[in-house]
C-alpha cells in the first residue's frame, strides 16, 4: 500500500508547526517538520497577527518538508474568530488583529442595542464572547469604517492562509461557525444578524463543508520553493474541530474536554440545541466535520498557566511546564480558588498578581509560590469543568460518567487527576496531539486512506497512548465544590 504523507499546519497560541503525517494501514505517524513561535505584535495600541512572517514560516516548512517525504495535500488550522480583509485586487488590507486586542470592549452592549440578545442567540447558537468575529467587526465598523468599505472579502485565518497559498477564497464551515454570524440551523451566513448590525454580507465568501479541496499551491510558490503543487484542503480550519476528529470515543454520546490554551468542554450532537436553558448556561453550538455540532462551553483554560510562566520569565525565572507541574503537586491542595472566567484573567500580563488580588478580595488564603499559583489555577479549572459538565447535562438531559480529555492538557497528569476528582468521573486522557492528528486524518479521509470518522476514532484509540484516571477523595472534593460554587455566586460572572 502506497504510504503517501500529508502536511498539517497548526497555529497555536505560542507556536506554529508544520507536521508530516503518514498512515501505514494500522497507525498514524506524526513527524515535526518545522516549528516556529507565533508571537502577536503590538504596534501602537493594537495587537496584530504577524501574518506575513507566519506565511514565510509556512513556506519554510514546505521547503523543509522536501527532505521529510512526499505529500499529496496540505491542511491548515488556527484558533477561531480572527480574520483578515482582502481588497478588490486581492491584496491583504492590514495585518489581522488578534482577539486579545481590547478593541471589542463594550461591543456586546452595542450589538444588543441593534438586535435583541435572545434573537441573536436563537439564530447563531453561539456563546456570547467579546472576542467573537461579529464583535470584532462592530469594533472595526465604529473605529475604522473606511477599512471595511475597502474590503472585498473577509477571510477567517485558516481561510486566509489557504488563500495566500492557492489564490482561492472560501469560508470553511467549522471556522465560520465561530463568528456568531452563521445561522446555526441553516449553516449559512445569517442575513438577519448582518442586516440588523449593518454589516456587509457581500464580503463573506460561500460557506463550504470541512474537508473541501480548495485548490492547489500556486505555481509561483511552487517555482519559488522548488516544490510540487500539492492540494490544499480546508480541513476543519477551526483547531478545536480538527481536535474533535481525534477524540477516541467509541460511543455516540460522550463528553469531551479539548484542553489547551482554551478549555472547550461539551458533547457532540447531530443538530444544534438552542433553547432557554442553553442560553442561560451560555453554551455554544459550533460546527465541525460532517456538519456535526459541538455543544460546548468555552472556558479560559491553560492560558493562565502559560501567561503566568511568561510573567515569571519577565521577573527573571524560567520554569519549564514539567517543573511547574511538580511544584504544584507539592503545594498543599484545595486552599484557594478563582473563577477562571473572571474577565480580569483574559488579557495578557501579570496573572499571578491578579490571582493574589482575587484571593485577597475574597478573604481566601493568598497563594505566593509558583507551585501554589499553578495548583490554584488547576483546581479552579477542574471545578469549573464540573460546573460546565452539570450545565451541559442539564441541557441534553443525560449524564456522563466519563470524560475524554484531549490536547495539551493531557501532558499534565495533575490536571487530569484533579479533573477526575472534581467531576467525580473517569477521565480518559489522550491524544496530546489531537488537533494535528485530526487535521491529518481529515486529509486521509479525503484521499480515501481512512474510511470515515468512526474508523478514525477507532484508529486513534488503538494507536495512541491513552491514559485513564479514576476519581479519588470524592467526599472532600464534593465539599470543596460547594465552597467553589458559593465563591462564584458572590459576584456576577460574565459567562
Ligand atoms: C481554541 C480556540 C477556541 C476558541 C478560541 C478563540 O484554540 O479555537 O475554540 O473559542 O480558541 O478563538
Amino acid at each position: 500500500k502506497e504510504n503517501t504523507g500529508v502536511l498539517a499546519i497548526d497555529f497555536g497560541a505560542s507556536s506554529g508547526r508544520v507536521m508530516y503525517g503518514t498512515y501505514d494501514g494500522e497507525q498514524i505517524h506524526l513527524q515535526e517538520v518545522h516549528r516556529f513561535t507565533n508571537d502577536p505584535v503590538i504596534v501602537g495600541d493594537t495587537m496584530y497577527w504577524d501574518v506575513l512572517r507566519l506565511f514565510h514560516e509556512i513556506k519554510q516548512g514546505l521547503v523543509k518538508a522536501k527532505k521529510t517525504g512526499a505529500y499529496s495535500s496540505i491542511g491548515i488550522d488556527t484558533w477561531g474568530v480572527d480574520f483578515g480583509l482582502i481588497d478588490e485586487r486581492g491584496y491583504l488590507l492590514e495585518n489581522p488583529v488578534h482577539y486579545r486586542d481590547n478593541r471589542t470592549k463594550g461591543m456586546l452592549e452595542y450589538g444588543f442595542s441593534k438586535i435583541p440578545e435572545e434573537e441573536m442567540y436563537q439564530i447563531t447558537g453561539n456563546q456570547f464572547m467579546e472576542i467573537n468575529t461579529v464583535f470584532q467587526l462592530l469594533a472595526l465598523k465604529s473605529q475604522r469604517p473606511e477599512l471595511l468599505e475597502r474590503a472585498k472579502e473577509l477571510l477567517l485565518m485558516p481561510d486566509l492562509f489557504n488563500y495566500l497559498l492557492t489564490g482561492e477564497t472560501a469560508a470553511e464551515y467549522s471556522i465560520a461557525s465561530t463568528t456568531q454570524l452563521l445561522d446555526a440551523g441553516r449553516k449559512q451566513w445569517s442575513g438577519r444578524v448582518l442586516e440588523a448590525l449593518d454589516l456587509p454580507k457581500e464580503i463573506l465568501p460561500e460557506v463550504v463543508p470541512s474537508k473541501t479541496k480548495i485548490g492547489k499551491v500556486r505555481e509561483s510558490i511552487c517555482e519559488e520553493l522548488g516544490i510540487e503543487p500539492a492540494d490544499v484542503i480546508a480541513v476543519a480550519g477551526h483547531d478545536t474541530q480538527s481536535a474533535m476528529v481525534a477524540v477516541p470515543a467509541q460511543e455516540k454520546d460522550f463528553l469531551f474536554l479539548s484542553c489547551g490554551t482554551w478549555s472547550l468542554i461539551g458533547t457532540e450532537l447531530d443538530e444544534p440545541l438552542i433553547n432557554e436553558q442553553s442560553k442561560k448556561c451560555n453554551i455554544t453550538n459550533e460546527g465541525g466535520f460532517e456538519g456535526r455540532i459541538s455543544f460546548l462551553k468555552n472556558i479560559i483554560g491553560l492560558w493562565m498557566i502559560q501567561e503566568s510562566r511568561r510573567q515569571w520569565i519577565r521577573e527573571g525565572t524560567e520554569y519549564g511546564f514539567g517543573e511547574l507541574e511538580k511544584m504544584a503537586l507539592e503545594a498543599e491542595p484545595l486552599k484557594c480558588f478563582i473563577d477562571p472566567d473572571d474577565p480580569v484573567f483574559l488579557p495578557a500580563g501579570n496573572i499571578p498578581k491578579r490571582i493574589r488580588e482575587y484571593c485577597r478580595e475574597k478573604g481566601q488564603h493568598i497563594p505566593t509560590t509558583a507551585g501554589e499559583i499553578v495548583r490554584c489555577i488547576n483546581e479552579s479549572l477542574a471545578f469549573k469543568y464540573r460546573m460546565a459538565k452539570e450545565e451541559i447535562e442539564s441541557c441534553v438531559g443525560k449524564t456522563f460518567d466519563r470524560l475524554y480529555l484531549i490536547g495539551g492538557g493531557v501532558q499534565s497528569a495533575l490536571l487530569c487527576q484533579l479533573t477526575a476528582n472534581a467531576c467525580n468521573c473517569e477521565v480518559v486522557a489522550g491524544p496530546v496531539e489531537a488537533t494535528v492528528l485530526g487535521n491529518v486524518i481529515l486529509q486521509l479521509i479525503e484521499s480515501g486512506a481512512v474510511k470515515d470518522l468512526a474508523e478514525a476514532r477507532r484508529l486513534v484509540m488503538a494507536s495512541e497512548d491513552i491514559k485513564r484516571f479514576q476519581p479519588v477523595d470524592s467526599s472532600v472534593w464534593e465539599e470543596k465544590y460547594q465552597e467553589f460554587k458559593e465563591l462564584l455566586n458572590e459576584h456576577v460572572i460574565q459567562n
